[in-house]
């Protein structure tokens, strides 16, 4: 029995393939939306993967997805790893995936090298983390972590018009080997490796960051009501216009919060007219609005900020502004004991790390809240993701899928 187990890069950077081909799209990203045909697919493939290693698999009632390697003693609390296979609809092929495949890689080194490990240790690949087609984001680890009820989302209504209940049950249902558990069972820690999604890492030549913290993140949707009307014979002072309204309030938003706080990051992602006709002067616009800031006061005093901005543009020009939350996650501090795991497994192989704070949400942002959480970052090309173009070495995903098998080995080998 080998002592130290070892990454197959072959079998790793086939299974980054293999998962890369799964909503594939021709510019060489991925569009495989939560509890999309494209997210059963990966799934059936991850739990294909699991049962033919003797790995046994399960999901709770929002479609988390768990591969279980038993350890020595069934009664320690399992170590959790793994993040999510949802991505954008034009995605990178490593958002998510990564980390979870990673994962999985970790289990089969551990079969390998024929090691028990004292406490079983899962894998998880959490529902809809990226909150594109069904908002809000990260759905399965606030369910998982307590944050939310799963039945608070049965009603919400897909961008392409799903309703999320029928989708998660045609997700669970898909699975019938994967048996459905109570939501949200105790785990000693949690470990997720991802892609920094920014260019710290690339620009410094450090292959590996450890994240000590992920900044705080709110999303509102801004409807402006004004009213429609013909676009030829509506004189300028007859006019209750809410694209006027959204592009004045945009502006404002747009030209002062980013450029007088560089660590403010301000995003108008998504907008929409109704009825959506060239000659119609529109009845009622909306608007999305991604807030970041690592300070929960300034994160606040921004929200607050935008939302005065919107209902002055809808007065001055006539409209009716309703603005909703649709998140609302706090800054969190990761656990310095799971850092130190991490930073531990590193210097055991020669891996050069530095600590850093995530721009992007994730799950374990949420699994943070009921057990010690913290994440592993590997560089990706120019720090662009959620681009087709998102790309990650070889070299990075190995250093990386050794990183977290060296944190593993930590955790799970008291
Ligand atoms: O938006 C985020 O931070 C995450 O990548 N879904
Ligand atoms: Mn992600
Ligand atoms: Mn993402």
């Amino acid at each position: 029995m080998k002592t130290t187990p070892e990454v197959n890069a072959a079998r790793l950077l086939k299974s980054v393939a293999d998962f890369a081909a799964i909503g594939a799209t021709p510019a060489g990203g991925v569009n495989r939306q939560a509890l999309s045909v494209e997210d059963r697919a990966a799934r059936r493939l991850l739990v294909e993967r699991a049962l033919a290693r003797g790995f046994t698999v399960f999901q709770d009632e929002v479609a988390n997805l768990f591969i279980r390697r038993e350890g020595r003693d069934a009664a320690l609390a399992p170590l959790l790893i793994g993040s999510h296979l949802d991505s954008q609809p034009t995605g990178g092929r490593f958002d998510g995936a990564l980390g979870t495949l990673t994962a999985f890689e970790a289990l089969e080194a551990l079969a390998d090298a024929g090691i028990e490990t004292d406490r079983a240790i899962e894998v998880v690949a959490f529902t809809n983390e990226e909150g594109s087609r069904f908002s809000p984001g990260c759905m399965g680890s606030m369910a998982f972590a307590g944050v939310a009820n799963v039945t608070d989302w049965h009603s919400v209504a897909a961008t392409d018009g799903a309703r999320f209940s029928d989708e998660l049950a045609a997700t669970l249902n898909d699975l019938p080997e994967a048996e459905i558990s109570p939501i949200g069972h105790t785990i000693s820690a949690f470990v997720e490796l991802h892609i920094e999604q920014g260019p710290i890492l690339e620009r410094e030549g450090v292959p590996i960051g450890i994240v000590t913290a992920v900044q705080g993140t709110k999303w509102l949707e801004v409807a402006f009501s004004g009213e429609a009307a013909h676009a030829g014979t509506t004189p300028l002072e007859f006019r209750k216009d809410p694209m006027a309204a959204a592009a004045a309030a945009i502006v404002r938003i747009q030209g002062d919060i980013m450029p007088s706080d560089p660590d403010a990051r301000l995003t108008v992602g998504r907008i929409a007219a109704e009825p959506g006709s060239i000659n119609v002067i529109p009845g009622r616009v909306s608007f999305t609005v991604d807030i970041r800031h690592p300070d929960a006061t300034i994160l606040a005093a921004i929200e607050r900020r935008v939302r005065d901005e919107c209902q002055a543009a809808g007065e001055r020009l006539g409209c009716k502004t309703v603005i909703e939350q649709r998140v609302d996650m706090p800054p969190g501090r990761f656990s310095p004991h799971v850092a130190q795991a991490i930073e531990d497994g590193c210097a055991a192989q020669g891996i050069a790390c530095r600590p850093m704070i995530s721009g992007a949400f994730h799950d374990a942002l949420f699994v943070n809240r009921i057990a010690p959480s913290a994440m592993i970052f590997v560089p990706c090309r120019n720090g662009v993701s959620h681009n087709e173009a998102e790309f990650v070495t070889d070299d990075h995903i190995m250093i990386g899928a050794r990183a977290l098998l060296g944190a593993v080995v930590k955790l799970s080998c008291e």
